[in-house]
């Protein structure tokens, strides 16, 4: 990869959306500012005081509620691990033109604020009803498709007991570029699903269509492919990079010697149930150890005993879930550049010269 290979237009998102730095996969839950962000349009201010939440559709009763009218009701908190669907985008050859993300839009937030079950029961939803549709009020045209963002939950889905609406993050109110006020929180969903800035909560009784859902977040091999509609995170195991950056390139120095290898790997389809790590290019293989299980919300610790000898390597780790997902060694190209869940390579030189 060369740098020059990026565009302006590659760079305008890339100065607007950040990644969690993969350090910060030394924290259970990621401090605020390191979260990753990723947002289609402009983050749009919203007056806390004459924000309203309108709940309505195939419902028997319209709600309209104010920030204060949610955050007096029973609250909940979770620890949710959401990633971005388009990570790993910059590893595709062509690249397809959108954020540019190589590994890093992952985080885990501390998300509190009321199911959105209890809201769709209070409103009374009628049996007909096949999907729900959450509106943000960020506007703006992608593809020629002028929109305000929207994404769909199969009704299902979205009576889940561990889906909320989010007023708080790791304690203090959403930040501006997360959400504020109100946003979606989703357990084991891509980042997309998660609509920020909600204003309208809408009951359906056919299949939403839309930007986000229908034409953008497939995994398609051209244009014209119907694919399928991204819904859960597929498995990815990331490395907390060892050792000490060299400043030009962030290959990764370490001395010689036994060094313990820790990273987080996850799964929405099922709880993570292997981890394996490689120390030369993936010829062979070796079990990590994984750290306390973890479900589908979050993500699941691993560390594994490297003895590394001088030169240059190659370290991957490949996770596998419960459900038999496993990473591919090799990207898989779409049209999109969604959903490459292809393992990481971290290049290390081991120099004696670099001190423990
Ligand atoms: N309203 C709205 N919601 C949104 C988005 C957006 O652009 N607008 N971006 C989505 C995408 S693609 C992702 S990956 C997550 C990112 O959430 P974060 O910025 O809080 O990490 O928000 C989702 N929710
Ligand atoms: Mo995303």
């Amino acid at each position: 990869m060369t740098i020059s290979d990026f565009t302006l237009y590659e760079l305008q998102k890339a100065t607007r959306n950040h990644g969690m730095p993969l350090e910060g996969l030394a924290y259970d839950v990621t401090p605020i500012g390191m979260h990753y962000v990723l947002v289609h349009y402009d983050v749009p201010y919203v007056s806390a005081t004459t924000w309203r939440l309108q709940i309505d559709g195939r419902v028997a009763r319209s709600l309209v509620l104010s920030l204060d009218d949610i955050r007096s009701r029973p609250r909940a908190t979770k620890r949710v691990t959401m990633e971005c669907a388009g990570n790993g985008r910059a590893r595709l050859t062509p690249r397809p033109r959108s954020q540019p993300w190589l590994e890093e839009a992952v985080s885990t937030g501390e998300w509190t604020g009321i199911p959105l079950a209890s809201l769709l029961q209070e409103a009374g939803i009628h049996d007909d009803a096949v999907e729900v549709v959450f509106t943000g009020l960020d506007r703006g045209e992608q593809q020629g498709h002028q929109q305000l963002y929207q994404r769909a939950l199969p009704v299902e889905e979205a009576l889940r007991p561990d889906v909320l609406l989010a007023f708080e993050l790791n304690g203090i109110a959403l930040p501006p570029q997360h959400g504020f006020p109100l946003r979606l929180i989703v357990p084991g969903w891509y980042g997309m699903t998660n609509v920020k800035w909600l204003s309208r909560i809408t009951v359906l009784d056919k299949p939403f269509w839309g930007y986000q859902q229908n034409v953008f977040y497939r995994i398609a091999a051209h244009e014209d492919d119907p694919g399928i509609q991204l819904s859960r995170m597929y498995p990815r195991s990331l490395m907390i990079p060892p050792g000490i950056p060299a400043f030009e390139t962030r290959e990764r120095l370490v001395p010689p010697g036994t060094i313990t290898l820790r990273g987080r790997a996850w799964s929405g389809w099922a709880p993570i149930s292997r981890v394996e790590v490689s120390a030369d290019s993936g010829a062979t293989w070796a079990e990590a150890e994984l750290g306390a299980p973890s479900g589908i919300e979050t993500w699941r610790t691993w560390s594994f005993r490297w003895t590394a000898t001088e030169g240059r390597h190659e370290l991957l780790s490949r996770a596998t879930d419960a459900a038999g997902n496993v990473q591919p060694l090799e990207p898989v190209w779409n049209v999109h550049g969604v959903a490459n869940n292809a393992v990481q390579r971290v290049i290390v030189a081991v120099r004696p010269d670099i001190e423990g």
